[in-house]
């Protein structure tokens, strides 16, 4: 298993819309890189991470929600997944992203969603999410879909979060 970079906010590929996977696609090579996105997901550390996000333009993320000490990890890998049913109810949640270190905010969603989607067997699952894993769920497919957190915040903090990471990246390019 190997880390993989995350890529930081500005960049096209954070943009862009992710490709579906096809049956073919689900095979060794994609179970690597499931394998090195937790790695890299639980290095970070974070609770979930987009294949975007580390340059791979397909819909597959990873995330692992749970926070108890002594309940055990549970990594998931959701391939081409979508939200099938979004709850009435809204839940309010301080949101970070790896892709934009450093920075939170108060994003408002669904409070549960539910979401269709296959594993590295090619099996099919369905399943209703609550809580922070609601939140996850929704802000790894909105990375699929080439939208940020930063994206639900005012012009103005969008831009002056943007400013902040352009400042950092250019930092980092001379280290
Ligand atoms: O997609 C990402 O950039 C990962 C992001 C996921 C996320 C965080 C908060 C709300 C919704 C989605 C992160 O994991 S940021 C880091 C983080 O939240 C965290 C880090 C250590 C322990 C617990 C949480
Ligand atoms: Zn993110």
């Amino acid at each position: 298993m190997a880390l993989k970079s995350i890529l930081i906010h500005p960049d096209p590929r954070l943009k862009s819309v992710a490709d579906p996977v096809s049956a073919s696609e689900v095979d060794k090579a994609l179970r690597r890189l499931a394998d090195d996105m937790l790695e890299t997901m639980y290095d970070a550390p974070g609770i979930g991470l987009a294949a975007p996000q580390v340059g791979v333009g397909k819909r597959l993320l990873v995330m692992d929600c749970v926070k108890e000490e002594n309940t055990p990890p549970r990594p998931m890998v959701l391939i081409n997944p979508a939200v099938t049913w979004s709850s009435e109810n809204l839940n309010t949640y301080e949101e970070g992203c790896l892709s934009i270190p450093e920075q939170y905010a108060d994003v408002e969603r669904p409070a549960e969603v539910e979401v269709i989607w296959i594993d590295l067997e090619g099996v099919t699952h369905t399943e209703r999410f609550d809580g922070l894993w609601a939140t996850c769920v929704q802000h790894e497919i909105d990375h699929l879909n080439g939208k940020l957190f930063i994206d639900y915040l005012k012009p103005l903090r969008r831009q002056i979060i943007t400013r902040k990471m352009v400042k950092l990246k250019r930092e980092q390019a001379r280290a």
